[in-house]
């Protein structure tokens, strides 16, 4: 014998406000058990076994009549009055257990689920920024990685490189300079003696080793690699380029302060031969040739002397001495009297116009010159007044006689920039036959008499063409006297 045993307990439940709240206990007895529910006052814990009830009958709950059982408790329409804990206590003659169970009297059932809602975001929140941040972390490896691998390999091949291009294939050219004897030329015994060397300038492309930074500190202009003569090599760093003095396609020539390039400490205006960029290698022959005849003509007052040049570390400068009045054609012109210049001639004291003594020491100091360069065995091949420069005190210098003349390339109908034909300073022998000598520029002086004789006139002013011209020269034709040219002077320069 027992008292009742609970083979089904209450169970704790939540009920919605105003709907009806089910407890249920099944118990197993010997004999009849009788069941009953009450509400368990607050604080009120019994044992679960007792001898007699432990609950006062006014605590007992009316269950529903619609109840099935009395071991169902239902309670209609509950309120939140109806909420606490609730006790099955089932009896027979042996004693009498009770088990407890709670009813939550809830306004709606869904604060549960809102509280598992609630709860999900605020979860997913986290488990996504934390799935967010360790993809982040994921990410920022991997780049770093990236980078250290990129990093290493940019090494590798910058090592190797360097490796390769400790040495780096160059291509320079290589200016050579040879001094030739007339000898080897076939030059007449009376030039022979003279022993004038003629330079010989070739251009020899080749292929050098160069440490990389040898190589990177050469300057833009160093495609070429100049002999250098100490003699005449002046430091680059002692040159202040100034203006330009005047310019063609390939090469030009500005003034320049020169630091104690003629006299140690002095600065010496100079002017400044160069090539201009985008020349071409036969220019750059051209200019070396014309330096390195310079070199060996020697230095004469009435010829514009070299004064040194830069060959290393840059582009070439040949130095030459500075003529501030510029060319004599154009002095003469300005300095013609307003009035018209054959009346002034010889008769004015205004300083600016020139005297008949001036003209004449201009004819005498080019003769000077000219005589000086072929008694170097150099032919002018273009003497003309362009060609004559005017420096201090009125010291007349004839300019360009180094230059390279292709004297099998004539184009007769070039003109100079001021639109004079060259062919008419040629002498007949070097325009129909091609042979210039000294004599050739004899008659080109006679040509530059005339232009002293007329101010800077323009010679055979009347003959309208080429064609013309070579007409009048095969007829023996000759200009004529200039309106103050003294018969003395005209008959000086008159070739039979
Ligand atoms: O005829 P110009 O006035 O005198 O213009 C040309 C220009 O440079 C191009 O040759 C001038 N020029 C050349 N050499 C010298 C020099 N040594 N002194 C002064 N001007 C010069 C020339």
């Amino acid at each position: 014998m027992h008292r009742p045993i609970f083979t089904t307990r209450p169970q704790n439940s939540t009920v919605k406000l105003d709907t009806n709240a089910t407890l249920m206990c099944q118990v197993l007895s010997d004999n009849l058990a009788h069941v009953a529910w009450y509400k368990v006052p607050t604080g009120f814990n019994p044992a679960e076994e007792v001898e007699e009830n432990p609950y006062d009958d006014k605590y007992m709950v009316k269950t529903n009549t619609n109840s099935t059982s009395p071991q169902t408790l239902e309670i209609a329409n509950v309120t939140y009055d109806d909420e606490g804990w609730y006790a099955c206590v089932a009896g027979n003659n042996i004693g009498f257990s009770h088990s407890m169970a709670y009813i939550r009297v809830v306004d709606s059932l869904e604060p549960e689920p809102v509280l598992v809602r609630a709860q999900h975001p605020l979860m997913l929140n986290v488990m996504l920024g934390v799935m967010f941040a360790v993809f982040l972390i994921a990410v920022i490896i991997t780049i770093a990685m990236i980078r250290r691998l990129k990093r290493e390999k940019m090494k590798k091949l910058l090592a190797i490189e360097n490796a390769r291009s400790a040495v780096v294939k160059q291509f320079i050219k290589t200016v050579i300079v040879e001094k030739q004897n007339l000898l080897e030329l076939g030059a007449s015994s009376s030039q022979q003696d003279v022993g004038l060397m003629m330079p010989i300038v070739k251009i020899e492309k080749k292929t050098t080793l160069a440490s990389r930074t040898s190589s990177a500190s050469m300057s833009p202009m160093s495609e070429y690699e100049l002999p250098l003569d100490s003699e005449w090599e002046f430091p680059r760093n002692l040159l202040v380029l100034g203006k330009v003095l005047g310019e063609g396609a390939f090469g030009k020539v500005m003034q320049a302060e020169g630091q104690g390039i003629l006299d140690s400490g002095v600065k010496t205006v100079v002017a400044v031969k160069m090539l201009k960029e985008g020349h071409t290698d036969s220019e750059m022959l051209d200019l070396v040739s014309e330096m390195e005849m310079m070199k060996m003509i020697g230095s004469h007052i009435n010829i514009i002397n070299l004064l040194g040049c830069c060959t290393q570390d840059g582009p070439l400068y040949v130095i030459v001495e500075f003529a501030p009045h510029g060319n004599l054609r154009d002095f003469l012109r300005k300095h013609r009297p307003s009035s018209g210049y054959e009346p002034a001639i010889g008769h004015c004291k205004d300083k600016n116009t020139l005297t008949q003594k001036d003209l004449v020491s201009f004819a005498y100091q080019v003769a000077r010159g000219m005589e000086y360069l072929a008694s170097r065995r150099c032919i002018h091949r273009d003497l003309a007044a362009r060609n004559v420069l005017v420096s201090e005190d009125y010291i007349l210098k004839i300019a360009d006689f180094g230059l390279a003349r292709d004297v099998h390339q004539h184009d007769y109908y070039r003109k100079t920039t001021d639109g004079r034909l060259p062919v008419k300073w040629m002498a007949p022998e070097a325009l129909f036959q091609r042979v210039y000598t000294t004599q050739s520029d004899v008659w080109s002086y006679g040509v530059l008499l005339w232009e002293i004789m007329t101010l800077g006139g323009t010679p055979y002013p009347s003959v309208p063409s080429v064609e013309k011209l070579f007409q009048l020269l095969r007829s023996g034709h000759r200009m004529e006297k200039p309106p103050c040219c003294s018969l003395e002077m005209y008959k000086s320069c008159q070739i039979q």
